[in-house]
C-alpha cells in the first residue's frame, strides 16, 4: 500500500477511518512542530535532499526530493501486518499475537513505549546545533535525515500512546514533547540522551553506540506479542539503518583522516596538522560506548524477566535461538564483582536478559572497532589501535556504577581512576581541540581537512551534489 500526502497526518493505519484519533493526533501535530521549531535544527536552510517514507513493503520504500525541512511530512507507519504471527516467547507462546493490550500488562507497555519514545526527540535536541559546523553538505544532509526520523520516531510512539492508551497515553504523548534533553526540572528519561553532542566527533559516536543501542531495544519490541508495537518497531529499524550507517562510515572516515596525517608525517601528534590524534578518537569512543552500555539497564533485573515471561519484550532475533523460548530453567554466565576481581557467576537466565541483549551489542560494536582498526592497518598505521574498554569503565547503571574499573578491566582505588582519567576520556583540552576543527564547509564537493570525503553520494547522487541549499 502507497501512503497518501494529500492527508494531513500521512499514514497506513487508516486514520480516516477513526476520527477520533484522527482528531487527537491532528491537535498534538501542532504542538509537535512547535516543539521541532524551538528545538529542532537551527541553522535554516532553504530545502534538503531528504528520503520520504512511501510504502512499507520490502522494495522502493522510499523517495528521494529536496524538501523544505518545517515542511517534511511525519507519518505513521506500521510495516504490514501478518495475520498468522503468534507470540514466539514466554508463557503465551503460541497464542495468538494480541491488536489490542490485555489489561494486566497496560502500564508495563505503556512505560516501556514511553521510555523509547522519549529517546527520539532527545536525540533531535541534543544535535540541535550541529547544523552550524557540518563538515560538508553531505554530512549536513544526513545530520537532517536523522533528525526528522528521529522525528517520526516519535511520531510513531505517539501514535500508539493515542491509539491504545487513552487519557493516560494522550498526557504521555503530550509529555514526550515537554521534557528535554539535558533540562535541570524536566531531563530526558535515560541518562546517555541527556548528554550534549557539541560536535561532528561525538555526532558520529553517537549515532554509531547510542543509536545501535536503539537497533538492538527495537528488536526486542519487534518481538513483543502486541502487534502494532511490533510492526511499528520493524519499520522503524529500517530507517534506522542508515542512521548507523551515518555513525560507521563517520568514524572511518575521521580514522582514515588520522592515519594518512600520522603516515605522510611520521607523528602520533596530528592535532597541530588539523587532525583528531588517535588517543582523542578512542577517548571519545570510551565515553560514548560506556554511556550507551548504560542504554541496556541492570545485568540483572525483574522488570525485564516480567516483560519477557508476560511476552511484552523478546530477546535479539528470538525466533532465530535454538531453545524453548520460555527460559524458566536456563541460566547464564554474568560478570559480577568479588572482592577485587571480575569473575563470571551462573545466574537464571530471565532475570539476565539486560545483559544478554548487551552482549549482543557489544559483538556488533566490535565489528566498527575491527573495520577502525583495518583502516589504521591499510594506511601503515602499526602502533596502538582501537578498542572497546571493559563493559565495566566508567559505568553509571548495574552492577559496575560506582566501581573503579579501567579500560583494561582492572579495579582500581577511587584517587588511581581519578589520576588516569584524562588517559581515558575527553579532557577540556581535548574538547577544544575537536571543537577548534568545527567549522562548517558549505561548498559543494568540498569538506573540511579533519575528515576524509564518503565513498558514494546518496541515492546515486556525486559527491559535489547540492545536498542543502541555503
Ligand atoms: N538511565 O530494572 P532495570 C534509541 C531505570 S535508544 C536512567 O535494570 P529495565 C535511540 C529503569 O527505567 C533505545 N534510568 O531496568 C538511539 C528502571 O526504572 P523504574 C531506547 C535507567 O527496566 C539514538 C530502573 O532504572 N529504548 O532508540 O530492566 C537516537 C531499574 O533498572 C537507565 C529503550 O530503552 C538509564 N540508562 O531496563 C534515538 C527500550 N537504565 O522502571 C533513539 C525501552 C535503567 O524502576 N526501555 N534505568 O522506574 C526498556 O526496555 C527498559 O526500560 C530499559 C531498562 C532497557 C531502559
Amino acid at each position: 500500500m502507497s501512503i497518501d500526502y494529500t492527508e494531513r497526518i500521512p499514514n497506513n493505519v487508516n486514520l480516516a477511518e477513526d476520527r477520533r484519533l484522527q482528531r487527537a493526533l491532528e491537535s498534538w501535530q501542532p504542538a509537535f512542530l512547535q516543539w521541532w521549531g524551538e528545538m529542532g535544527p537551527t541553522l535554516p536552510t532553504q530545502d534538503v535532499y531528504l528520503r520520504t517514507a512511501v510504502a512499507v513493503g520490502r522494495e522502493g520504500w522510499a523517495n528521494f526530493a529536496r524538501v523544505k525541512l518545517p515542511e517534511y511530512r511525519w507519518g505513521i507507519f506500521l510495516a504490514e501486518r501478518d495475520p498468522g504471527r503468534r507470540i514466539a516467547f514466554g508463557q503465551h507462546k503460541g497464542e495468538p499475537v494480541w491488536q489490542q493490550i490485555p489489561g494486566e500488562h497496560r502500564s508495563s507497555l505503556q512505560r516501556l513505549i514511553v521510555v523509547q519514545g522519549d529517546t527520539e526527540p532527545a536525540s533531535v535536541e541534543q544535535q540541535r546545533r550541529l547544523g552550524l559546523t557540518a563538515p560538508s553538505l553531505y554530512d549536513l544532509r544526513n545530520l537532517f535525515q536523522v533528525n526528522v526520523e528521529e522525528g517520526r520516531h516519535l511520531w510513531a510512539m505517539v501514535y500508539l500512546l493515542h491509539a491504545y492508551f487513552g487519557r493516560a497515553g494522550r498526557d504521555e504523548a503530550e509529555a514526550l514533547l515537554l521534557r528535554n534533553s539535558g533540562s535541570e526540572d524536566s531531563p530526558r528519561i535515560l541518562g546517555a540522551f541527556n548528554e550534549e553532542t557539541p560536535d561532528w566527533l561525538s555526532f558520529f559516536m553517537f549515532t554509531y553506540f547510542t543509536d545501535r543501542d536503539g537497533k538492538y531495544q527495537l528488536g526486542t519490541l519487534k518481538e513483543s506479542a502486541f502487534d502494532p508495537l511490533s510492526r511499528t518497531c520493524e519499520f522503524m529499524l529500517k530507517e534506522e539503518a542508515h542512521h548507523m550507517f551515518v555513525g560507521t562510515t563517520g568514524v572511518d572516515r575521521v580514522v582514515e583522516r588520522t592515519a594518512v596525517l600520522m603516515r605522510e608525517h611520521d607523528t602520533d601528534d596530528v592535532a597541530p596538522l588539523g587532525g583528531i590524534p588517535l588517543a582523542v578518537i578512542q577517548k571519545y569512543l570510551n565515553f560514548h560506548y560506556s554511556v550507551s552500555l548504560d542504554l541496556f539497564g541492570g545485568e540483572t533485573s525483574t522488570n525485564v524477566a516480567n516483560y519477557f515471561t508476560s511476552g511484552l519484550k523478546g530477546r535479539w532475533q528470538e525466533e532465530r535461538r535454538r531453545d524453548g523460548h520460555v527460559l524458566t530453567e536456563a541460566v547464564t554466565a554474568v560478570e559480577q564483582i568479588e572482592g577485587d576481581r571480575i569473575v563470571a557467576v551462573e545466574l537464571p537466565a530471565l532475570t539476565a536478559l539486560n545483559h544478554d541483549l548487551r552482549t549482543s551489542y557489544i559483538a556488533d560494536c566490535e565489528t566498527g572497532i575491527t573495520r577502525w582498526n583495518r583502516i589504521l592497518a591499510s594506511n601503515g598505521v602499526t602502533g596502538p589501535q582501537l578498542r572497546l574498554p571493559h563493559v565495566g569503565f566508567d559505568r553509571k547503571v548495574g552492577m559496575f556504577a560506582g566501581c573503579h574499573i579501567t579500560p583494561d578491566g582492572r579495579i582500581v582505588d577511587a584517587a588511581a581512576w581519578e589520576a588516569r582519567r584524562p588517559a581515558w576520556l575527553p579532557t577540556a583540552a581535548d574538547k577544544a581541540h575537536v571543537e577548534s576543527l568545527m567549522r562548517p564547509v558549505y561548498e559543494p564537493g568540498k569538506i573540511a581537512a579533519w575528515l576524509a570525503p564518503p565513498r558514494n553520494g546518496i541515492n546515486g547522487q556525486p559527491l559535489d551534489y547540492e545536498y542543502v541549499r541555503f
